[in-house]
């Protein structure tokens, strides 16, 4: 006679062989004894793909005037200042954290590296710096946005600091039609690397542009204050993704990309509440998701028992479902 510990032992070990073979085929439907399904067509969520993205972490290269730039970039430069010391120097360069003994330091958010300009003590000196991104491809882009972290002055009635556009991609400054941004608009007082800012770019989806980071003072004189700028991001939205999840041995999700824009290093992750004894958290990277194109996401062997809820997260998009498990086996509801 088998004990009762030996039969519930050979019914686990005969689930956990019926499971292994139901992920080795890599399709969720085969061998799943309990399955509902449910399509939910996330839109709008947050999940987005990036065009551009700059942190000032490489070293700066001559630029088409042999001035240097970050690595495609253009650097119109007026003031040649120095002091000696390329650290502090009145047009755009490379600097890592830069320490204030009264006030914040500008340390930069992301990485070692950031991009500054320092004021001028000589009145006179005119500073009119450019930093001019590589063309940037929207034809495909929708709801593009920029991001970038900010240290300097708001509202200030000297200095000006712009987001600038040219619409037909040139890069001389006459190109630079559009101000998108300019700090000295801004409520005033200091903003040190408070919180990105974000400014729309959706009016050029479609085309492609340069954006400038322009920095200059009222009339033709130096600056009252330094600026550091770090970690840029251009980003464009990814549509839509439709997703289709399963229970079974275990929870996978079908995911689709209904969107114009192919993916990449979507990150997803399932996620149990509650009532689960093994595996309450599984991750991964989805490397490409090109546009109508569709993926499967295995979250591996669940165990547990009782009711609990679980929730799949691709990128920031997010859907909780009701869930029951007997042992291996996940209900869906
Ligand atoms: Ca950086
Ligand atoms: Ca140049």
């Amino acid at each position: 006679m088998r004990t009762h510990t030996e039969i519930i032992m050979l019914c686990c070990l005969l689930i956990l062989s019926s499971a292994t073979c139901a992920l080795a085929t890599e399709q969720p439907h085969s061998n799943t004894i309990i399955q509902r399904d449910s399509t939910v067509t996330l839109q709008g969520q947050d999940t987005r793909y990036i065009i551009f993205e700059e942190s000032f972490e490489a070293p700066w290269e001559p630029d088409s005037e042999g001035d240097l730039s970050p690595p495609g970039w253009e650097n119109h430069i007026t003031d040649e200042t120095l002091f000696g010391d390329p650290r502090y120097s009145c047009h755009w360069h490379r600097i890592s954290s830069f320490f204030y003994e009264n006030e914040d330091s500008a340390i930069p958010p992301d990485g070692n590296w950031q991009a500054a300009i320092f004021w001028d003590p000589n009145i006179d000196h005119e500073q009119d710096e450019w930093l001019i991104t590589p063309v940037l491809d929207l034809t495909n882009s929708t709801d593009t946005t920029i991001s970038f972290m900010f240290w300097s002055q708001f509202g200030s009635i000297t200095d000006h600091h712009c987001i600038c556009v040219s619409p037909s991609a040139d890069y001389q400054k006459h190109h630079f039609t559009d101000v998108l941004w300019d700090s000295s608009e801004q409520e005033f007082g200091s903003h040190h690397y408070d919180e990105p800012i974000v400014l729309s770019l959706s009016e050029y989806d479609g085309s492609s542009i340069r954006l400038a980071i322009h920095v200059y003072a009222e009339g033709t004189e130096a600056l009252w204050f330094p600026i550091f700028i770090d970690d840029l991001s251009i980003t464009s939205s990814s549509g839509d993704l439709r997703i289709t999840s399963f229970g079974g041995l275990g929870v996978s999700a079908m995911v689709t990309n209904t969107g114009e824009q192919d993916l990449t290093d979507v990150v997803w992750e399932i996620t149990v509440n509650r009532g689960i004894l093994l595996g309450n958290q599984r991750m991964g990277i989805i490397p490409v998701l090109n546009a109508g194109r569709t993926t499967i996401i295995h979250g591996g062997l669940l165990l547990g028992i009782g009711f609990s809820t679980i929730t799949i997260r691709i990128g920031n998009a997010e859907q909780t479902r009701d869930a029951t498990f007997f042992l291996f086996f996940t209900i869906l509801r």
